[in-house]
C-alpha cells in the first residue's frame, strides 16, 4: 500500500510514519517543507521510506510528485499549527493551511481523475484537522461532536476550519473521496517545544519560570500522540468516505493541573539542584488574546464506525513524555538552537 504523506516531518506526521512502519509494510513518500517545527531526524530508518522537500503551495511540484508516486492514499498533516504564532503572523497560516490545502485537493483531484475504476474505489484523501475548529466550550457545555457548528477563535483555528470546508467541498462538488479527522490536544515525543507540555518540561530542565496564561483554569482534552496515530490508520482503512471523525481520549485537564503533574514527575526524575520543588517556578502571565476556555471531544462516532478507542492513559503518557525529553536533550536543543526561537521561548542555551 502506497501512502503519500504531506507534512510528515512535523510532530504528528513523523509519529504517524514511525507508527505505520512499526505496524505494517507500507511504502511511504513524505513531502515536507521542513519549517522550524519539523525535522527529518524524528523518523526512523526504513527501506520503504522516501522524502522530498517541498511546499504544499507549490502547484507544479505537488502535481509532479502525485503523478509520479501514484499513491493509494494521500494524508495531509502539513499545517502551521501554533496559535500564538498565528496571532503574530496570521497570513502565513492562511497561505499554508488554506491555499496549500486547496492546491493539494486540486492536484489530488487531477490525479484521481486519471485512475482506473478499481483504483478510484480504493483511493482516499485524509485531512488531519483539530478540535479547535469548533471554538470554545463553557465549563458545563456538552463535548464537541461531529455536528457541533464550526466557531473558530484564532487565525490558526479559522484557517483549519477553512481547510476542512474546502475538503468537504471537493467531496461534494467533484466526488473526491475524502475523510477528515478532528483531534484534541496531542502530546508525546518529537513535539516542538513551543506547545504547553514540552515547553514546560524544558523550562523545568533549565529551572526557568513556568508561564501559565491567565488563571490556568482553561481546559484542554489530552491524547497521547500514538493513540492519535492508531486512530488515523483505522480511519484510513475503515472510515466511510465523506465522513468526519472526532478523535479524543476523554482526558480533560486544566493547564494548571498539567503543569503541576509535570513538576511532580520532574521532582522525581530530575530533582532541582537547590532542593526546592519545580512547582515554585509556576508564574501566571498575561492571557492569550481570544483564549478558548475549554475543549472536549466526544469520540463516540469513531468508536461506533471503526471500532477505535484510545489505549494510553494520561498517567502513562505523561511519564513517557517527560522521560523522552530528559533522554533526548540533543533533539530539542537543536530545535531551539536559533536566536529567533530562543528569544521566543526564553530558553537559555
Ligand atoms: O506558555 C504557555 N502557557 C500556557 O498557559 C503555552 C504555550 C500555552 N499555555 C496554555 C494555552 C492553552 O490553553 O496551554 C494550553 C495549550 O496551549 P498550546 O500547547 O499552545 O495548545 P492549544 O492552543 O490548545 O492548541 C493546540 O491544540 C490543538 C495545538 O497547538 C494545535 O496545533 C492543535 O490543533
Amino acid at each position: 500500500m502506497k501512502i503519500l504523506v504531506f507534512g510528515g516531518s512535523g510532530f504528528i506526521g513523523s509519529n504517524f510514519i514511525n507508527y505505520c512502519f512499526k505496524n505494517d509494510n507500507y511504502i511511504i513518500l513524505n513531502v515536507d517543507s521542513l519549517t522550524y517545527a519539523s525535522s527529518n531526524n524524528s523518523i526512523l530508518k526504513n527501506d520503504n521510506y522516501n522524502f522530498i522537500k517541498g511546499d504544499i503551495c507549490n502547484q507544479y511540484l505537488i502535481n509532479k510528485i502525485i503523478i509520479d508516486f501514484k499513491p493509494d492514499f494521500i494524508i495531509n498533516f502539513a499545517a502551521e499549527s501554533h496559535v500564538d504564532r498565528s496571532i503574530d503572523n496570521p497570513i502565513k497560516f492562511i497561505e499554508t493551511n488554506v491555499l496549500g490545502v486547496a492546491n493539494l485537493l486540486n492536484e489530488s483531484l487531477n490525479y484521481y481523475r486519471t485512475l482506473e475504476l478499481s483504483q478510484k474505489n480504493k483511493f482516499k484523501f485524509l485531512h488531519i484537522s483539530t478540535d479547535e475548529v469548533y471554538g470554545s466550550l463553557s465549563f458545563n457545555e456538552n463535548k464537541f461532536s461531529e455536528t457541533t457548528p464550526y466557531n473558530p477563535s484564532s487565525p490558526y483555528s479559522a484557517s483549519k476550519a477553512s481547510s476542512d470546508h474546502l475538503v468537504r467541498a471537493w467531496n461534494k462538488t467533484y466526488n473526491l473521496p475524502v475523510l477528515i479527522t478532528n483531534c484534541s490536544n496531542n502530546y508525546g515525543p518529537f513535539q516542538f517545544p513551543e506547545k504547553l507540555i514540552p515547553l514546560m518540561i524544558i523550562k523545568c530542565f533549565h529551572e526557568q519560570k513556568l508561564p501559565i496564561y491567565g488563571d490556568g483554569k482553561n481546559i484542554r482534552d489530552w491524547i497521547y500522540v500514538e493513540d492519535h496515530c492508531s486512530a488515523i490508520l483505522k480511519v484510513l482503512k475503515k472510515g466511510k468516505v465523506g465522513e468526519t471523525y472526532n478523535i479524543g481520549s476523554n482526558c480533560e485537564k486544566s493547564n494548571l493541573d498539567i503543569v503541576n503533574e509535570i513538576c511532580l514527575i520532574m521532582d522525581k526524575f530530575k530533582p532541582r539542584k537547590n532542593g526546592t520543588k519545580y512547582k515554585e517556578l509556576v508564574t501566571f502571565v498575561k492571557d492569550r488574546p481570544g483564549h478558548d476556555l475549554r475543549y472536549a471531544i466526544d469520540s463516540s462516532k469513531i468508536k461506533e464506525h471503526v471500532n477505535w478507542e484510545s489505549s494510553i492513559s494520561f498517567e502513562e503518557g505523561i511519564v513517557e513524555t517527560v522521560q523522552w525529553y530528559i533522554d533526548n536533550v540533543e533533539w530539542w536543543s537543536e530545535k531551539i538552537n536559533s536566536d529567533y526561537n530562543l528569544s521566543r521561548l526564553g530558553v537559555d542555551k
